[in-house]
C-alpha cells in the first residue's frame, strides 16, 4: 500500500497510516515555488535506509502527447532523515519558473540504481498527480520482487589474460538463488557459481591475439517459487569488451593515440624506443597486413579501433 496525504506549507498534518513514522521529514519545510513528493522506498518488503547513500537517485518526468518525456525535477533534497526521498518539482510560473509543471499534470516518479531504473510496483508506474506550490505528497514506493543488484555492467580490459570480478547484491526481503553463465570459450567462470542472494563471481578471460572481442556473462535466478514474482536482475547482463593485439605498437595491452603516434614516427624515420614499438612486432599478432613492416595500414587500424572501442553500450541494454 502506499501512503497518499497532501498538507499545505502553513497547516503541516500527517494523514495516512500508509506512511512510515520517518517520512514525516518530508512535510518540513517545503519549498514555497515548488510541489514536493517524498517518503520511503520498499524493495520486496525491505525498507531501504540511507537512499541517497546506498547510490538511488529519483527522478520526476512528465510525458508529452506525443509521448516524450520531460524531466520535471532531478535535484537531491538532503532531509535530516536518511531513510526517505525527496524530490521538490518546480510549479509552473509564468515569469519565474516558465518550464515548471502545472498543477493538475500527471507525473512519473522514477528511481534509477547506478543508472539503471527499477519497476516501481507501487504506486503503478510511478504515477503521481501534481499538486500546489508549497504543498507536499507523502509517496512510499514499492518494488515488489527481489532485486539483484549487478555490477559492473559493462567492463573494458586489454587484451592480456585477467580476471573480472562481478559483484551481485541482493535486494528484498526474500532469498534468491542464482547462477552465472557465459557462451565464449575465452571465458571461464571460476568462482561463486551458483549463488545465493549476496555472492561475487570470478571470471578468468584468456589473452586475446587478434582483434577486439566482445563476452557476455549473464546472471539468471535459477528457482522462481511460486511464493513472490520472480527476481529481477539488474542488468542480468555483463558485456567484457577486451581489447586486441592488432596495431597495438608499443605492447601497452590496448590500441589508442600512443600506438598512431609510433606508428607514424617510424613512417617518418624517426627514432623510437623499444618502449615505442615493441620487439616482438613481427610475432605479436600486431602487424595488420602481415608485411613484417609498420606503415599506414596499421595507422588506420588504429584510428579505427580507436573511434570504435570509444563507443560503450548504453544503459538501455
Ligand atoms: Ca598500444
Amino acid at each position: 500500500m502506499f501512503g497518499k496525504c497532501l498538507a499545505t506549507a502553513v497547516m503541516v498534518f500527517i494523514c495516512s497510516s500508509h506512511l512510515t513514522a520517518s517520512a514525516e521529514e518530508i512535510f518540513r519545510d517545503p519549498p514555497s515555488m515548488a510541489f514536493r513528493v517524498g517518503g520511503t522506498l520498499t524493495i520486496n518488503q525491505e525498507l531501504i535506509t540511507d537512499v541517497y547513500g546506498m547510490g538511488y537517485e529519483f527522478t520526476v518526468t512528465r510525458r508529452d502527447e506525443d509521448g516524450t518525456q520531460f524531466i520535471l525535477a532531478t535535484e537531491t533534497v538532503s532531509l535530516g532523515d536518511p531513510d526517505v526521498y525527496a524530490t521538490d518539482i518546480p510549479i509552473y510560473d509564468e515569469n519565474n519558473q516558465p518550464g515548471g509543471a502545472k498543477i493538475g499534470d500527471t507525473a512519473f516518479i522514477h528511481v534509477y540504481k547506478d543508472g539503471l531504473e527499477l519497476s516501481l510496483t507501487l504506486p503503478p508506474g510511478g504515477e503521481v498527480t501534481i499538486g500546489n506550490r508549497g504543498e507536499v505528497e507523502g509517496v512510499d514506493l514499492e518494488v515488489r520482487n527481489p532485486v539483484l543488484f549487478v555490477k559492473p555492467y559493462f567492463e573494458k580490459v586489454t587484451s592480456r589474460g585477467g580476471t573480472l570480478r562481478i559483484e551481485i547484491t541482493k535486494v528484498g526481503k526474500d532469498d534468491v538463488n542464482w547462477i552465472t553463465e557465459t557462451d565464449e570459450t575465452w571465458l571461464t567462470i571460476i568462482g561463486g557459481t551458483p549463488g545465493f542472494n549476496n555472492g561475487t563471481v570470478v571470471v578468468e578471460y584468456e589473452g586475446n591475439i587478434g582483434d577486439p572481442r566482445d563476452a557476455v556473462v549473464t546472471i539468471s535466478e535459477t528457482d522462481t517459487s511460486g511464493e513472490r514474482n520472480s527476481a529481477t536482475v539488474f542488468p542480468p547482463t555483463v558485456v567484457l569488451r577486451q581489447e586486441g593485439t592488432v596495431a597495438d605498437i608499443d605492447n601497452s595491452g590496448m590500441v589508442d593515440l600512443k600506438d598512431v603516434i609510433s606508428a607514424l614516427k617510424v613512417l617518418a624515420g624517426m627514432d623510437v624506443t623499444d618502449e615505442m614499438v615493441r620487439t616482438d612486432y613481427i610475432a605479436s599478432g600486431a602487424d595488420v597486413n602481415r608485411d613484417n613492416r609498420i606503415g599506414l595500414e596499421e595507422v588506420l587500424y588504429a584510428l579505427r579501433t580507436i573511434s570504435e572501442i570509444s563507443h560503450v553500450p548504453t544503459e538501455e541494454n
